[in-house]
């Protein structure tokens, strides 16, 4: 059958259910966001141009709200406690609503039976994580992942590695009425503070940028309190107590600068804020964060290094939305406090996190993300020097594209599901001696796209490159494919769910299967709809 968009989400409203704090949450949310979602299908449904698309029959399995779990998140939702899970699990939801599919919510393990499962992952699982005997082999065993999955299917809140789906949330969008009127109303000196649990507001050293700060401005707070004051939250602050959202983005609305103290990581708040004119000043790692020397990253099943507060905002937005700078720096610190409230900005908010960007990129997984077809075997019988379109090779990295698939030795004749992302997006690059493909093809201005890596997994690959191969192994390495120029050693890959974007290795350089990617919308190649 084929799916139709739906704006009226009555039946969604009745399918989420009753009796919990987190529940309320979420459908407030999905209520007050309807006409933005309502827009949003109008738009893309024009966009599509009634494109086929197919009705699916989607279980949504809300793991962390069940009992079995322990539910530790719905008895905090008014106390401070976490809520960035509940905006994206409202928010998807929605997508998957109104984009047509039939749904059916579980909150309990019961219900669940056998099925194709995606799992919500909010800060991703790489592949050397995900395999698990590879895991136990190589020490990459954690609390989470090695459920031997496509790591694809592991879907996060903010595109992190590539290796992972990136699913995302939406913020509120404004349009060009209000955009005016907030920046009429901006109040240059009034900053409100990111971190809504007491808890948050004592980072070692706090006292100095504080007091920096409220010599040159208003200081707001939204922090949850029983009776009295937290002890953590200054006495020049003021707290107005943990907000209903709504009344948040009106707070939001008014200030100028929006003020993380290094936790919560990679929330939604800055990204509202920022879609509401704030700019969005946090402090920048360094040494970065990461499983290896921080508790809160500690067993989760990555091995990422998160340079600020909000790596998202600090490199998909940057300046003028977004700064961050050393907080142990008083000079640095007073002279960003400075600019900001001398700076004017624009509300602004990346497409991929608008209502219309998140259906445009729930829609093009679910047509076109198959991880149960079996891939056919990928023989590079006629590629050849032509099969690939070479780059310059002069400045910069080692650079080719592939020029079309038939050149490829896909021959019209094998019955092949469609590559997706298609293959046209490839663009085959080689990183430097210990970085990986995240950066490599970031740096080029590029995305990793990990669909790519059975292409580029061969020894014509290599002899395009020219890359000089004393021997050329095939191996179990999360590396994989690689050379070590020192040693004139080149290493392919042999197990296709370790073919790793993150992996990377001070000796090594990486083969890297490159792809474009739409304007602010990081998870589609430009022909990926
Ligand atoms: C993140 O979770 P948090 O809930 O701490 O993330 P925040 O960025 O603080 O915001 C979540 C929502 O809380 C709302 C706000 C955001 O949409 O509008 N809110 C509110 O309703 N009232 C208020 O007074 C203040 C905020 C992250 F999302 C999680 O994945 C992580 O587990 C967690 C820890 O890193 O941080």
């Amino acid at each position: 059958r084929q799916a139709a968009f739906r704006t009226d989400l009555s039946v969604l409203l009745d399918q989420i259910g009753t009796g919990k704090e987190s529940l309320s949450f979420m459908k407030r949310r999905i209520r007050r966001l309807s006409q933005q979602w309502a827009l949003a299908a109008y738009h893309l449904d024009a966009k599509l141009e009634s494109r086929w698309r197919d009705q699916k029959k989607i279980l949504v399995h809300v793991g962390f709200l069940t009992e079995e779990s322990g539910d530790v998140f719905s008895p905090k939702v008014l106390k401070g406690g976490p809520l960035g899970e509940m905006v994206q699990w409202a928010d998807i939801l929605t997508a998957l609503h109104v984009l047509g599919h039939n749904l059916k919510i579980s909150m309990s393990v019961k219900e669940l039976q056998g099925c194709h499962i995606r799992v919500i992952d909010t800060f991703g699982t790489e592949p050397a994580y995900n395999h698990e005997e590879y895991a136990t082999l190589h020490g990459y065993r954690t609390n989470w992942g090695y459920w031997t999955l496509n790591s694809r299917q592991y879907m996060t809140m903010f595109p992190h590695t590539p290796d992972n789906s990136f699913m995302g949330f939406v913020s509120e969008e404004l349009n060009e009425t209000e955009k005016r009127s907030i920046q009429q109303n901006k109040v240059n000196n009034m900053a409100v503070v990111y971190g809504k649990e007491a808890s948050m507001w004592k980072p070692q050293g706090k006292e100095g940028f504080l007091q920096i700060l409220n010599r040159y401005m208003e200081v707001h707070g939204t922090v949850y309190y029983e009776t009295q004051r937290p002890p953590e939250v200054p006495a020049f602050v003021k707290n107005h107590g943990l907000l209903p959202q709504h009344e948040l983005q009106q707070l939001l609305r008014k200030a100028k600068l929006f003020i993380g103290f290094g936790f919560p990581y990679e929330g939604p708040a800055p990204l509202e804020a920022i879609a509401n004119g704030c700019v969005f000043l946090q402090p920048k790692f360094n040494p970065p964060h990461s499983s290896l020397n921080h508790e809160f990253f500690r067993g989760k099943p990555t091995s990422r290094e998160v340079s600020s507060q909000h790596p998202y905002a600090e490199q998909y937005i940057g300046r003028p939305h977004v700064m961050t700078v050393d907080y142990n720096n008083s000079v640095e610190f007073d002279s960003a406090i400075r600019e900001i409230m001398r700076t004017k900005v624009e509300p602004f908010l990346p497409y991929e996190y608008t209502c219309e960007g998140m259906l445009e990129r729930v829609h093009a997984y679910i047509q076109h993300q198959d991880f149960c077809a079996p891939e056919p075997p990928f023989i590079p019988a006629n590629l050849s020097r032509q099969g690939f379109a070479a780059g310059s090779r002069t400045t910069g990295p080692l650079f080719v594209a592939l020029s079309n698939t038939t050149a490829l030795g896909w021959s019209p004749s094998v019955a092949a599901p469609p590559v997706w992302p298609p293959l046209s997006s490839l663009r085959l690059l080689v990183s430097q001696e210990g970085q990986s493909c995240v950066e490599a093809c970031q740096s080029s201005g590029f995305t990793c796209e990990p669909a790519h890596f059975r292409f580029i997994n061969n020894k014509e690959a290599l002899r395009c490159l020219e890359v000089q191969c004393e021997v050329v192994d095939s191996e179990i390495n999360h590396i994989l494919p690689a050379f070590s120029v020192l040693r004139q050693e080149c290493g392919l890959q042999r197990e296709p769910l370790l073919f790793s974007c993150a992996g990377h290795s001070p000796k090594f350089r990486r083969l890297c299967p490159c792809r474009d990617f739409r304007p602010g919308q990081v998870a589609l190649c430009t022909d990926c709809l």
